[in-house]
């Protein structure tokens, strides 16, 4: 029988999703969900789900033999917003979590892992417009300095020891099954519960802060796509640059007004508006399309009108 797959940080935006996807692809008994605390949140597709603390070595060892694991979804972190507000704690749960993982692989204990970056790992002295594959990357933010150090942890791990580790350089992404939650593009998340629950929406970036974006759906055919690529396709072992769209939040706002005519939006930037600015505008995702055929699907337009119908019965 086919090793089981595992995922950690399952109740986290995009676990919620990854673990009712993978369900529905490979069988509910063959994805086991795991993270810190049960949530209140069920997967679409429900099946075994286990309390881990991914942090806890022996824990995890004990969970891979006695669900017969073979891949590995490592989606727990601490984003970037809430990283600034625990630094220390944001490093130690970035990094402890994946050096677990990889280790235990190098142990043999895990055959493929799946490890998400983010466009976290660019800074203010990146090229902001269509950043490239490869370039200069400062981060300046606790988030993105752990994804840029765990991307060369993790090509370290496969070219030294033949760990199968893969990774995408997330945008921000844009769900509805989950509240948004401590990263700074979740502003183009709770525009949507605001704009349906209160008629307005107070943004916490200013109005021209253009951002990389992408919605669930395609983060995670990517994801899939990318874990299922023949390992001679995967050509980049620290992390693909992933792209979607870029808006900014007059954009977003603007492609409500189109199904909510009276919405309305005012600008309180805070904090965060440090944090974005310091990010790219733009992604260029050549190597992702070339290596293993990546073409992302959602526009903002298709987005919005996706969000506002789910969300719609909340409201
Ligand atoms: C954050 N949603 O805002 C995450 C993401 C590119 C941003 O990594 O922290």
């Amino acid at each position: 029988m086919k090793r089981r797959i595992l995922i950690i940080g399952a109740s986290g935006q995009i676990g919620t999703e990854l673990t009712s996807f993978l369900r529905q692809q490979y069988g509910p008994d063959q994805v086991i969900a795991s993270d810190i605390r049960k949530s209140a949140i069920i997967p679409e597709v429900d099946g075994p789900f286990e309390v881990l603390d991914a942090t806890d070595k022996e824990a995890l060892l004990a969970l891979l033999i006695k669900h017969d694991i073979g891949h590995v979804y490592l989606m727990a972190a601490m984003l970037s917003a809430t990283g600034e507000l625990h630094p220390m704690k944001a490093w130690d749960l970035n990094m402890s979590t994946l050096f677990n993982v990889l280790n235990l692989a190098k142990d043999g204990y895990i055959d493929r892992i799946f490890w998400p970056s983010s466009i976290a790992v660019f800074g203010p002295t990146t090229p902001r417009e269509q950043t490239p594959q490869h370039t200069i990357m400062e981060p300046s933010t606790v988030y993105g300095i752990s994804k840029q150090t765990g991307e060369r942890w993790c090509a370290y791990y496969f070219a030294k020891y033949g760990v199968d580790v893969r990774s995408l350089r997330y945008p921000g992404l844009i769900s509805y099954k989950t509240p948004p939650g401590g990263g700074t593009t979740d502003y183009a998340i709770d525009i949507y519960h605001k704009a349906l629950n209160e008629g307005t929406y107070s943004c916490f970036l200013s109005a021209e802060t253009t951002l990389p974006m992408m919605y669930m759906d395609d983060a995670i055919r990517a994801t899939i796509t990318l874990m299922e690529a023949p390992s001679d396709q995967v050509k980049i072992r620290s992390s693909y640059n992933l792209a979607g769209m870029s808006f900014d939040p007059v954009a977003i706002a603007a492609s409500i007004q189109k199904h909510l005519p009276d919405f309305t939006m005012t600008y309180a930037p805070d904090f965060r508006q440090a944090i974005a600015d310091s990010w790219p505008k733009s992604i260029d995702d050549s190597h992702a399309q070339n290596d293993w055929g990546w073409a992302a699907q959602f526009d903002l337009e298709t987005t919005t009108k996706v969000m506002l119908a789910s969300l719609k019965s909340q409201y």
